[in-house]
């Protein structure tokens, strides 16, 4: 299945390509920064231009699979609903039209008559972008494409994205924040048991030209079906053939605990877990921004796990590096569960694996698709038992995160 893996990484550099647009077109970005300006209009309005962005990326996506892969844009879900409501009240239904002209018009209403705005954007919407890569070829897998659906974050970290820092440095290779944390996901996983099985993770501000300001994009891909694990960091760009540039946990061979464990977390983490990570990590404990840049973070090796304890982060954060992380042997579980299990001191049969599949029973809106239990991110088993034996035991007070 190639060809969807394919399809998804040119769907994500066609959303990574409008996520700069609005960055870098005069009259997108003239909206952008509306935010900075104090007044409650300007602010509402630039919510709305935020809100638009992160839906349209996401119809876009939803369009360009579906074109591909008939009935595939059904089952694409994401947090955004593409109804929208602009400043007259009108409630406008924010798509992708047959032509550029008529997408321009569409969007003409919903950002207050700016008709340059509208055009830019519709241009960027309409573009044919080329994003293929090598390795893909090799790639012989066969996915049921009525057992598939996808979880779509258009913008993770729009905090950051809004703001728009590009001079942030990075501590140890991580960046704490800035547009480096901002990252499209598209995560691909089975209906029928909910496992992920493809990932693809856009970071369209990786690198800024020093001298023209221009920003270009990083992307990152992996596949994990039937035995079949592929992913795109074992690949050198240059040959195409594996470099082993990544070491995915399951090529480990030493059963040994390492002497320290880096850990990146979120600022909203709880008291108790931050004492019980920095007692087990010390300096190697990090701050990010991003659910999808942390996992990325995982995913690149620079640090050897995401821990958040909290239940904000959804099925849109996780799914996509869910699926790479398990491509290098890792994965991403329920915190919750995992340190339920440690407390009763049982070792569960199966390993309590973050799904896509269901919904937080009793849930509202977004928070159907919480991530109720947390969760723990990481690319090698092995370490993964060592660290929680470590942390565990750190926790002076586990029952207070249930
Ligand atoms: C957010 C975003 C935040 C993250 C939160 C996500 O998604 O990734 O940065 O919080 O969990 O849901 P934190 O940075 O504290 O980890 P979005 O930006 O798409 O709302
Ligand atoms: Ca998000």
């Amino acid at each position: 299945m190639a060809d969807i893996l394919q399809e998804l990484l040119r769907a994500s550099e066609k959303a990574a390509c409008i996520a700069r647009a609005c960055r870098q077109e005069e009259a997108l970005f003239q909206l952008l920064i509306e935010e900075k300006k104090e007044d409650e209009k300007n602010k509402k309005f630039l919510t709305d231009f935020k809100t638009l962005a992160d839906v349209l990326v996401q119809e876009v996506i939803k369009h360009d699979l579906g074109k591909k892969f008939a009935g595939l844009e059904e089952n694409v879900r994401g947090e955004e609903s593409n109804e929208f409501t602009n400043e007259l009240g009108e409630k406008i239904i924010v798509k992708v039209c047959p032509t550029e002209e008529e997408t321009a018009s569409l969007l003409q209403k919903v950002l207050d008559n700016n008709k340059a705005a509208a055009k830019t954007l519709a241009r960027a919407v309409h573009q044919d972008v080329t994003l293929t890569d090598v390795a893909l070829d090799d790639v012989n897998v066969s996915l049921p494409l009525d057992n598939i659906a996808v979880w779509v974050d258009p913008i993770d970290s729009t905090y950051q994205y809004i703001k728009g820092s590009g001079d942030i440095q990075p501590e140890k290779g991580i960046y704490p924040k800035g547009l480096q944390c901002v990252t499209v996901l598209i995560g691909v996983f089975l209906l029928d048991t909910g496992h992920p099985v493809m990932g693809v993770i856009n970071q369209p501000f990786a690198i800024q030209d020093p001298i023209t300001l221009r920003w270009k994009g990083q992307w990152y891909w992996g596949l994990s079906y039937m035995g079949s694990n592929i992913c795109s960091l074992h690949f050198s760009a240059a040959s195409g053939k594996p470099d082993n540039k990544v070491d995915g946990g399951s090529q480990q061979s030493a059963a040994t605990a390492k002497n320290s464990y880096a850990t990146v977390t979120s600022s909203a983490e709880s008291e108790n877990v931050l004492r019980a990570l920095s007692n087990v990590c010390g300096e190697n404990l990090h701050f990010a921004a991003g659910a999808g840049y942390k996992c990325l973070c995982v995913i690149q090796g620079l640090v050897d796990f995401y821990v958040f304890s909290e239940d904000t982060t959804f099925k849109w954060d996780s799914c996509a590096p869910h699926a790479i992380l398990k491509s290098l042997g890792g994965g991403m579980l329920d915190l919750s569960e995992c340190l339920k299990s440690a407390n009763q001191n049982q070792v569960p049969s199966v390993r309590p694996h973050i799904l896509y599949n269901s919904e937080v029973q009793g849930a509202k809106g977004a928070d159907r698709w919480a991530n109720k239990g947390g969760l723990i991110a990481y690319r090698s088993e092995q370490d993964l038992e060592f660290f929680m034996n470590l942390f565990i035991k750190k926790l002076s007070l586990p029952n207070e995160l249930h």
